[in-house]
C-alpha cells in the first residue's frame, strides 16, 4: 500500500534525478527494523571475528552481506510500494533486486575516501547517463552526527568524478552529513560523490543497502542467494526482483568469502 500519491511520487523522483537522492522520512516500521538489527548484531560479530582482518571499507567498518532468510528476506521491505515506484522511475519497471547488504561503522571507523559505488558506464565520454544503479539505505538505528553519518555532494552523480573533485576543493558543492531516523529511507543513485565518516559511539551504526539495477546491468561482486525452498512462499513481483539471483539449496552454503572487496570508484 502506497503512502504517497502519483504527485509526491514525482517529486520525490526528481529530487533523486536532481540531487542524487531523495529521503522518506519515517517510512518502515520501527519495530520491523529493531527486530532486523537484532539479527544482524550477532552476524556483524561473526563477521568481525571471522572476516574483519579484510579492512575492506577501512579501519572499524565493515561490509556485511545479509542472508536472504528471516527476518531479512522481508516482502514489507524489499517489496514496499513507494519505494519500487520510484526505484521504477528511476532504473526501469523491469530493474531487479541485486544485493541486501550492510555497511557499519563502529567507534575507531575514519573518514573515508570520497568515492562513488560504479564507475561510470562510458567512461571514455566524460558524458554521465541516467541513472543504472540503485541504493535503497535504511539504518538500523538513529543516524546522528555522533555516529558515523553517511556524508554525499548534491547533484555530483551527473558529473564525472573528477568534475566533481573540483568543485568540491573550490567549495561549489560540500558534502552534507545525512542524518536519519530509525525508518527513515534514502533512495540514493551510487554515482553521488560520498563517503563514510567516524563513529565517536561505543554502538554499531548498521546501514542496510539493497541494490536496484537495470535488468541489462550485471555486478559480479554482489548477488543475493536465494534459498530454493523460500521461492514458493514469493509474490510473483519478488520472483521477478529477483530473477537474476543464484537459487541455492540453503544460505548457510553461501561462500563465507566476501568477495565485494572493490567498492570505491
Ligand atoms: O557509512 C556508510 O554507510 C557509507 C560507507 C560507504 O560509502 C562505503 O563503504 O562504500
Amino acid at each position: 500500500m502506497s503512502r504517497y500519491s502519483e504527485k509526491e511520487l514525482e517529486s520525490l523522483t526528481a529530487a533523486a534525478l536532481r540531487d542524487g537522492f531523495c529521503v522518506l522520512r519515517e517510512h518502515f516500521s520501527r519495530a520491523t527494523l529493531e527486530r532486523w538489527r537484532e539479527a544482524f548484531l550477532p552476524l556483524l560479530e561473526k563477521h568481525v571475528e571471522e572476516q574483519g582482518q579484510l579492512r575492506n571499507r577501512g579501519r572499524e567498518r565493515y561490509y556485511v552481506t545479509l542472508p536472504f532468510r528471516e527476518p531479512f528476506a522481508d516482502s514489507s521491505i524489499f517489496e514496499d510500494d513507494d519505494v519500487l515506484a520510484i526505484v521504477g522511475r528511476l532504473v526501469g519497471e523491469d530493474a531487479w533486486m541485486c544485493q541486501l547488504a550492510t555497511d557499519t561503522p563502529l567507534l575507531g571507523s575514519e573518514y573515508q575516501d570520497v568515492h562513488r559505488d560504479a564507475p561510470p558506464l562510458f567512461p571514455e565520454t566524460g558524458q554521465e547517463t541516467p541513472p543504472f544503479q540503485l541504493a535503497v539505505n535504511f539504518p538500523l538505528v538513529d543516524v546522528t552526527l555522533q555516529n558515523g553519518p553517511f556524508e554525499v555532494a548534491r547533484g555530483t552523480h551527473l558529473l564525472t568524478k573528477e568534475e566533481g573533485w573540483r568543485r568540491l576543493a573550490a567549495g561549489e558543492v560540500e558534502l552534507e552529513p545525512i542524518t536519519l531516523r530509525l525508518g527513515d529511507v534514502m533512495i540514493r543513485d551510487v554515482r553521488g560523490l560520498h563517503r563514510g565518516t567516524p563513529n565517536r559511539t561505543p554502538e554499531p551504526r548498521p546501514m542496510v543497502v539493497i541494490g536496484y539495477s537495470r535488468r541489462w546491468l550485471l555486478r559480479p561482486e554482489v548477488s543475493i542467494r536465494v534459498p530454493r525452498a523460500a521461492l514458493d512462499g514469493l509474490s510473483p513481483r519478488a520472483r521477478q526482483l529477483l530473477r537474476f539471483n543464484p537459487v541455492v539449496e540453503s544460505v548457510d552454503d553461501a561462500a563465507d568469502t566476501e568477495v565485494y572487496q572493490a567498492f570505491a570508484y
